[in-house]
């Protein structure tokens, strides 16, 4: 046979080289039913999707769940597709138009499958779309991982560190009450610690929580059923606070504790960068999400005037998103949502990106998503060499009850164990116990009644 691509032995080279699983439905006018039967290493017979569940529940806040089971007795994965506020969009995204296109298709094709779903869609990208295609992705790595017996970070090249360095919330309406909050997760292990204070006068400020125990519910935001709380934000006020509540931790709390705080894209480039630099004799970890998502150049602004660490990307649903703050080296640490940027297999690329140019990741590890979310965020962090800091949270006993299996934290750090795939299952019957109930983040405005970004 000539070993020439382009030669008569083709076909074969197609086959042995395993492009002959994607060649089959390449025919005009043909269904794309993506791999269909291909040559299995080790003599594994040909999988296939038989059924795709899609479980809303509401185990304290509300969770979409989704369940890909296949031809083999028994093996199936489990993936998250919560988008906080939006959840029966992504579930219905879902139902009606993802789960048929999968129905028959081969698990093991996980990249296809992203592709087929990112691109082959033609509407591409979104945050309901992309969170339904993290909630497919995380399914099929988990069985992936099951098939081959190996956690997902084996996949994904092995441990590279012991465990994710991970940090939790602080938060209180004083000084003090922050500070004695940033004291019980020290106490608790945490070496990284993020700090919230309340705006003076103004009604509800993002991270500040109405329980003292702050730390409890790492990232967790309350979501109140019913029709959306408004926040009132002010930056004069909130540019003026933020400084003095670092400089008073500081100075009761040393140098050693690593501090960081969540701006959650309030502000304008020069109130962020006057902010940055405000903050530098604190020596933050890093600043999280000082500017709107929008458009990202105006980090240029920041940078010029700062050398406080910089995180941005939580509400970023592409590769593409990241590149222009990777490229140019306006940010320190990249901190997708696994959860709504594609799952593991657009996340993984987007680390890469960030490692050439010397960007750590800092995945972004709310309540809001779910445990398979948290689990696939663990399994990259320890298997990347450029992992930076972890956001995690403590599972209320509804949630571990009906989402088993989320990463564990000890002496600072989450791991995640040797569990076959990506270690987290659904309950399903537990599931049923807690019916979806319509909920929403808080929203914000500023004194004037104009509407401010939560
Ligand atoms: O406000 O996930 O860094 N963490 C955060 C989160 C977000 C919520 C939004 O749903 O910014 O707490
Ligand atoms: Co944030």
């Amino acid at each position: 046979m000539s070993s020439h691509p382009q030669g008569p032995g083709r076909r074969n080279f197609l086959k042995m080289s395993g492009a002959a699983a994607l060649g089959s439905p390449l025919v005009a006018g043909g269904t794309d039913t993506g791999g269909g039967a291909s040559a299995r290493p080790r003599g594994l017979p040909p999988l296939k999707i038989t059924e795709v569940r899609v479980i809303v529940t509401c185990p304290g806040r509300n969770y979409v769940v989704v369940k890909i089971l296949t031809n083999e007795p028994g093996l199936y994965g489990v993936g998250d597709a919560t988008l906080n506020g939006r959840e029966l969009a992504v579930a219905t995204a879902l139902k009606e138009h993802i789960a048929p296109l999968l129905i028959g298709r081969d698990p093991e094709q996980v990249e296809d499958v992203y592709q087929y779903l990112y691109r082959g869609s033609y509407w591409r990208s979104g945050p309901v779309q992309m969170t339904a295609i993290a909630g497919v992705d995380e399914a099929l790595w988990d069985i992936k991982g099951k098939r081959a017996g190996m956690p997902v970070y084996q996949l994904l090249g092995g441990r590279t560190r012991v465990g994710a360095l991970a940090y939790t919330h602080a938060s209180g309406n004083e000084f003090s009450e922050v500070e004695d909050a940033v004291r019980r997760g020290m106490e608790r292990s945490f070496k990284c610690v993020r700090a919230q204070v309340g705006l003076p006068g103004l009604a509800g400020t993002y991270g500040t929580s109405v329980t003292k125990k702050s730390e409890e519910h790492a990232g967790r935001v309350d979501q109140q059923a019913g029709l959306p709380e408004t926040e009132i934000f002010e930056p004069s006020v909130y540019l003026r606070t933020v400084p003095k509540l670092f400089a008073h931790l500081r100075s009761k709390l040393g140098e050693e504790v690593e501090l960081l705080h969540d701006t959650h894209e309030k502000l304008g480039p020069i109130e962020g960068a006057r902010l940055a630099r405000e903050l530098e004799p604190f020596h933050l970890f890093f600043l999280e999400d000082l500017l709107r998502p929008e458009h990202k150049e105006s980090f240029r602004v920041i940078r010029q005037y700062s050398t406080t660490p910089l995180a941005m990307g939580e509400l970023f649903n592409s590769l593409w998103d990241c590149v222009p703050l990777i490229s140019e080296q306006l940010i320190d640490y990249i901190r997708c949502d696994l959860g709504h940027i594609g799952g593991i297999t657009n996340a993984r690329k987007v680390a890469s990106l960030a490692e050439a140019f010397h960007v750590k990741t800092a995945w972004h590890g709310p309540a809001d998503v779910g445990p398979p979310t948290h689990a696939a965020s663990v399994h990259l962090d320890i298997a990347i060499p450029n992992f930076g800091v972890q956001e995690m949270v403590f599972w209320p006993e509804a949630t571990q009850e009906v989402l088993p299996g989320a990463p564990t934290f000890k002496d600072g750090y989450i791991n995640v164990g040797d569990t076959p795939g990506l270690g987290t299952d659904v309950n399903e019957d537990a599931a049923k116990k807690y019916p979806y109930k319509r909920a929403y983040l808080p929203t914000a405005r500023r004194i004037d009644g104009s509407v401010q970004d939560w």
